[in-house]
C-alpha cells in the first residue's frame, strides 16, 4: 500500500492507494445491482420505485414501471443478455402511455424516453433478434417515439421553451404554471435529436434546439442563466445561478449535443458560459450560487448535484481544473461517507433539512470520466470506498435506501430509479475501463440492410444522456442511408399522421393527441395496482428559488 498526498483547502489530505482487483470490484457492483434489482422485481414491480424500508412499491414520476425501464440498459452493460431480452419483451407488451396523467416533461424524457432509446440501440449487441430495419425502427424505438410525441405539446409556448408538466393524454393543462427550471428547458437535445435522426422526423430536434437557443438568448448581461424562467414571457423568475440543481443538465446537453450531433454551434454556446462561470460562480475550486445579474454570491453552498461538473469539464477538455474540484468534493464525501444534498462551504456542515444523500451518481460519474483521462489509481480507491459506504450504510433487506441524514446515517424509504440507471452503471464502468461503451471502434459492427445499403454501428463512442443512458453516435448517421426504405415502415406512416408544425401553431393543446397505432387500450392504473396510492410528481424542480424551497431527495414542492 502506498500513500498519495494532496493540498486541499489548506489541509494535507493523504489517501491510501493499493492495486485493486478490478474484476472483483465489478463482481461486487453486480451483487449490489442484483440485490436492488431483485428487490424491485419481488416487492415493487409494476410500480415505478421500490420503497426499500417497507419493501413495497410506489408510483413516483408517472406509472411507467420506471425502475425497470431505467435499469434495462444497465442489464446490458453488466452482460445479462437473457434478462435484457425478457424485460424488453415485458416492457414492449405492457407499456402504454395513453394515460390521463400529469408528468414531468424533463424526468419522462431523461429516464423513460432516454432509457427506451438506449435499450433500442443496444438491442442487437445484446443478442436480440432485431427488425430488418433496425436501428431505424423497432418496438422500443416506437415506444420512445410515442412517449416523446406526448411531450411535444409542452413546447408549444411563445418562446419555444417547454412547460415543466404535461398530461400524457391531453397535452398541457390550460391552468399549468408557465414557470420551468433551466434544466427543464434545456435537457432534450440528446434524446430528441436521436429520435429525429433515427426516424427522419425533424420536429423533435427542432423543438429541442429552439428551446436551447431561447434559453441561451436570455442569459444576463454578465453571461449567466438563472434557475427558473417563465416560458411564455421569457422573464426569469428565480435569479440564482450555479452549475447544480435546476441548471446542471442544460450545460451538459450543450456539450453532449455538440458531440452527438457534431454541431460546433452548441459547443460555442457552451464556451460562452465558461468565463462568466469562472469569474462569478467559481470560488477557489468550489462552485457557489450567485445572482445572475450582479454575480454576487447568494449561497456559499456545494450541492450534491454540482458533482457532475468535473465530469463535464473532463469531457470538454479541462481535466486539470476538474481534478482540483473533484478533490474538494471528495473531502465532503470522506467526511460523511456520502455527500449531503446541500453543504455550507463556510460552515463546513450540511444545510438543515438538506442533509440527505438519495444515492445520487454525480460524484461517481465524474470519477469515471476523470479516470479515463488520467488513470490515477486514487480514483479507483474512491470508487471502492463509495461502493463500501453504499453497501454498509444503505443496504436493507430488499434493496438500498436513500440516506435521510449523512451525519447519523438514518435512512429514508426511497430508492430512486437513477440508482440502478446511473450510480451503479458509472461505478461498474469505472472498474471496467476497457468497456466498449468507453472506446471508439472497439466492438464496431457493420449493418447491412436488405436494400444493399450498409453502415457502421458502435464506431464513434457513446454519449450518455443525463440519466446515463448511452446513445450510439454512429447509429444517428446510419438511418439517413435507410430513409427510402423507412418510407414503407409503420413508424413512418404514424409520423405522417400528424403535422409537425402543429407544435408551433396550435395554442390550445388540451385536445386528445390521437396517439395512433402505437397505443394499446388505455389501462386503469388503479385497477392494476389495487391498494396503492398513485401519485405522480409532475415537476422535477421547485418553482421557487432554492433557498426558499427545493426538492429534497427528489421530492417535489409545488406552489401549493
Ligand atoms: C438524475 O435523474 C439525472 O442525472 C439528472 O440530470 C439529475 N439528477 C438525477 C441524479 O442525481
Amino acid at each position: 500500500m502506498s500513500m498519495k498526498s494532496f493540498i486541499l483547502s489548506g489541509l494535507l489530505v493523504s489517501i491510501a492507494t493499493a492495486s485493486l482487483d478490478l474484476s472483483s470490484l465489478r463482481d461486487q457492483v453486480k451483487a449490489i445491482f442484483y440485490h436492488a434489482y431483485n428487490g424491485y422485481l419481488d416487492h415493487a414491480f409494476p410500480y415505478d420505485e421500490l420503497r426499500p424500508l417497507s419493501c413495497d412499491g410506489i408510483d413516483t414520476w408517472g406509472s411507467y414501471s420506471l425502475t425497470l425501464v431505467d435499469a434495462l440498459d444497465t442489464l446490458a452493460v453488466l452482460g445479462n443478455q437473457s434478462e435484457f431480452q425478457r424485460v424488453s419483451e415485458i416492457l414492449i407488451d405492457r407499456l402504454d402511455f395513453n394515460v390521463d396523467l400529469n408528468v414531468s416533461v424533463f424526468e419522462t424524457n431523461i429516464r423513460v424516453v432516454g432509457g427506451l432509446l438506449s435499450a433500442h440501440l443496444m438491442a442487437q449487441k445484446v443478442g436480440v433478434d432485431v427488425d430488418e430495419r433496425w436501428p431505424c425502427d423497432g418496438p422500443l424505438l416506437k415506444l420512445a417515439v410515442d412517449l416523446a410525441r406526448r411531450l411535444l405539446p409542452a413546447f408549444n409556448t411563445r418562446t419555444g421553451m417547454p412547460y415543466g408538466t404535461v398530461n400524457l393524454k391531453r397535452g398541457v393543462d390550460p391552468n399549468e404554471t408557465p414557470i420551468t427550471c433551466t434544466a427543464g428547458v434545456g435537457t432534450f437535445i440528446v434524446e430528441f435529436a436521436t429520435i429525429s435522426r433515427l426516424t427522419g422526423d425533424q420536429v423533435f430536434e427542432k423543438v429541442a434546439l429552439r428551446a436551447l437557443k431561447a434559453l441561451h438568448n436570455r442569459r444576463s448581461k454578465i453571461g449567466l442563466v438563472g434557475n427558473h424562467i417563465d416560458v411564455q414571457s421569457g422573464r426569469w423568475t428565480a435569479l440564482d445561478s450555479g452549475v447544480g440543481a435546476a441548471v446542471d443538465s442544460y450545460f451538459e446537453y450543450l456539450v453532449k449535443g455538440a458531440i452527438l450531433l457534431d454541431k460546433p454551434e452548441l459547443m460555442e454556446m457552451f464556451k460562452e458560459y465558461i468565463s462568466p462561470i469562472e469569474k462569478h460562480i467559481k470560488h477557489g475550486d468550489w462552485y457557489m450560487w450567485v445572482n445572475m445579474d450582479s454575480g454576487s454570491v447568494t449561497q456559499a453552498m456545494h450541492q450534491s448535484l454540482d458533482a457532475f461538473w468535473p465530469g463535464l469539464q473532463t469531457l470538454y477538455g479541462d481535466a486539470d481544473s476538474a481534478y482540483k474540484t473533484l478533490l474538494n468534493y471528495y473531502s465532503v464525501w470522506r467526511k460523511y461517507g456520502a455527500t449531503p444534498e446541500f453543504y455550507s462551504i463556510p460552515h463546513a456542515a450540511p444545510y438543515t433539512n438538506r442533509e440527505g444523500y438519495p444515492l445520487r451518481p454525480e460524484l461517481i460519474e465524474s470519477t469515471m470520466y476523470m479516470y479515463r483521462v488520467n488513470k490515477d489509481p486514487m480514483l479507483l480507491e474512491f470508487g471502492n470506498s463509495a461502493l463500501h459506504s453504499i453497501n454498509v450504510t444503505s443496504r436493507t433487506e430488499c434493496g438500498f435506501a436513500s440516506i435521510k441524514d449523512v451525519q447519523d446515517h438514518t435512512l429514508d424509504n426511497r430508492m430512486e430509479s437513477f440508482f440502478l440507471a446511473e450510480t451503479i452503471k458509472y461505478l461498474y464502468l469505472l472498474f471496467d475501463p476497457g468497456n466498449p461503451l468507453l472506446s471508439t471502434m472497439k466492438g464496431a459492427t457493420i449493418r447491412r440492410f436488405k436494400n444493399g445499403e450498409e453502415c457502421l454501428l458502435g464506431a464513434g463512442g457513446y454519449v450518455f444522456n443525463t440519466e446515463a443512458h448511452p446513445m450510439d453516435v454512429s447509429s444517428l448517421h446510419c438511418c439517413d442511408t435507410m430513409r427510402k426504405e423507412m418510407q414503407k415502415s409503420e413508424i413512418y406512416k404514424i409520423l405522417q399522421d400528424y403535422d409537425p408544425e402543429d407544435i408551433f401553431q396550435v395554442s390550445n393543446l388540451t385536445r386528445d393527441l390521437n396517439p395512433g397505432p402505437f397505443s394499446k387500450t388505455s389501462r386503469n392504473n388503479n385497477q392494476h395496482k389495487e391498494g396503492f396510492n398513485i401519485s405522480a410528481q409532475p415537476m422535477s424542480c421547485s418553482r421557487q428559488p432554492f433557498h426558499m424551497k427545493l426538492s429534497k431527495y427528489g421530492q417535489i414542492f409545488t406552489d401549493d
